[in-house]
């Protein structure tokens, strides 16, 4: 294609980005408001990192958003549907969080840093202004800023001998979503068992910007025996795992989804006596029953061209379903696509197809993960 995008002040740079030029890096997208590398120009070598070896991923645009403050954990139970009330310091949790109509509007990780300080890890969106805002209108003494805090991911099977080799045999003692903050000499981290894939991993939230390039630097030679190399968030990977992507799956203003039909059911309480934005919605979402559910799809035919735009699934001229993602399966060695389908033809789904750009192919359901 004969265009770039622009590289101006008014969309940031995370503290990898120099590094990550460096290293060959070959497309950016965009993601709360920040470059975020989507690939470096070796997508076999990528994918084969991340399931064989392991990989390092620039997750600066990952931002966090601290709430702080007396009235903090508070604040952080009214914006999330998860029941909070025996989360303890140290340990992370997956939160949607919705708006007054049920609305997923986020689904951060969610790092309760201190008694009276959270981290939401967020997707993209702008969770900074729906927290304060909620905040101030509620009278609540709670504090919302945006630290100096960027992710640096280190993910796949050999990730874990990598991290320990950095930082510490005590890494390997983490619970999944548990971390600890430390330093690697005078480098301030937060160290997590975490990541956006399901080949294993850590996060390592870099706590002072001015230590992206030595960070980076550091990953890079603790890893290099292990075959270490750079990558990015991994659509395939996550397609294979199922692993939701808010802004690709659904969002606010395109495809506006609930958190039943994206299978975050189990991270709404409904039961409890808390209370949260969203829940007398969920509760009516939940009556009614969903219309439509998150699935993977099986793709015909040679494997697929990436879709820039989700893919209406029809069966004749009725549209039944939403592909968000198409990708090729070097494991299954298939086109395989995630989205949704009607519940409605759940139990009979033949005769299913999509017409993206390189032609129409009939697709059929299948269950998620794929892998
Ligand atoms: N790590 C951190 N911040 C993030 C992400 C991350 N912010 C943006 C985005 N990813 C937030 N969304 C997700 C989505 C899925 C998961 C984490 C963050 C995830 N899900 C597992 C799953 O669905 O199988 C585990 C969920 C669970 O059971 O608790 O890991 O990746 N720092």
């Amino acid at each position: 294609m004969g265009f770039s995008i622009g590289i101006s002040p008014n969309i940031r740079k995370s503290p990898f980005f120099d590094a990550c030029v460096a290293d060959g890096v070959a497309g950016f997208s965009v993601y709360n408001h920040m470059f975020i590398p989507t690939n470096f120009g070796d997508p076999d070598a990528e994918y084969d990192r991340l399931i064989n070896t392991v990989a390092m991923w620039d997750v600066g645009a990952q931002r966090q958003v601290e709430v702080s403050g007396p009235d903090a954990a508070a604040l952080v139970q009214y914006l999330c549907t998860r029941d909070l009330s025996r989360a303890v310091v140290g340990q992370g949790y997956y939160v949607p969080i919705c708006r007054h109509d049920g609305v997923l509007i986020n689904d951060p990780v969610l790092l309760k840093v201190a008694d009276d300080r959270f981290w939401l890890s967020i997707a993209d969106s702008d969770i900074g202004l729906w927290a304060s805002a909620i905040a101030a209108e509620r009278g609540w003494d709670a504090q919302v800023e945006e630290p100096d805090v960027s992710p640096l991911a280190v993910q796949g099977p050999r990730a874990e001998d990598v991290v320990a080799q950095l930082i510490g045999e005590w890494v390997r003692d983490l619970r999944y979503f548990g971390f600890r903050e430390t330093t690697l000499d005078d480098i301030p981290l937060l160290v997590a068992r975490s990541g956006w894939s399901k080949q294993g991993g850590f996060e390592l939230y870099l706590r002072d910007s001015r230590y992206g390039d030595e960070l980076w630097q550091r990953v890079k030679q603790a890893g290099a025996a292990l075959g270490i190399g750079p990558g990015a968030p991994n659509d395939i990977e996550r397609i294979e795992s199922g692993l939701l992507s808010y802004g690709a799956d659904g969002r606010l203003q395109v495809n506006p989804v609930n958190p039943f039909e994206v299978g975050l059911g189990k991270f709404v309480d409904l039961g409890s006596d808390i209370d949260f934005v969203g829940k007398s919605a969920l509760q009516n979402v939940q009556s009614a029953g969903i219309k439509r559910r998150i699935c993977g799809y099986f793709v015909a035919g040679d494997p697929p061209q990436a879709n820039q735009q989700a893919l209406p699934v029809f069966r004749g001229d009725e549209q039944v379903g939403l592909i968000s993602e198409v990708t090729y399966s070097p494991r299954l060695q298939k086109g395989i696509a995630l989205g949704f389908v009607s519940t409605e033809i759940e139990n009979d789904s033949g005769g299913l197809s999509i017409t993206p750009d390189d032609g129409a192919r009939s697709v059929v359901p299948a269950a998620l993960p794929f892998i």
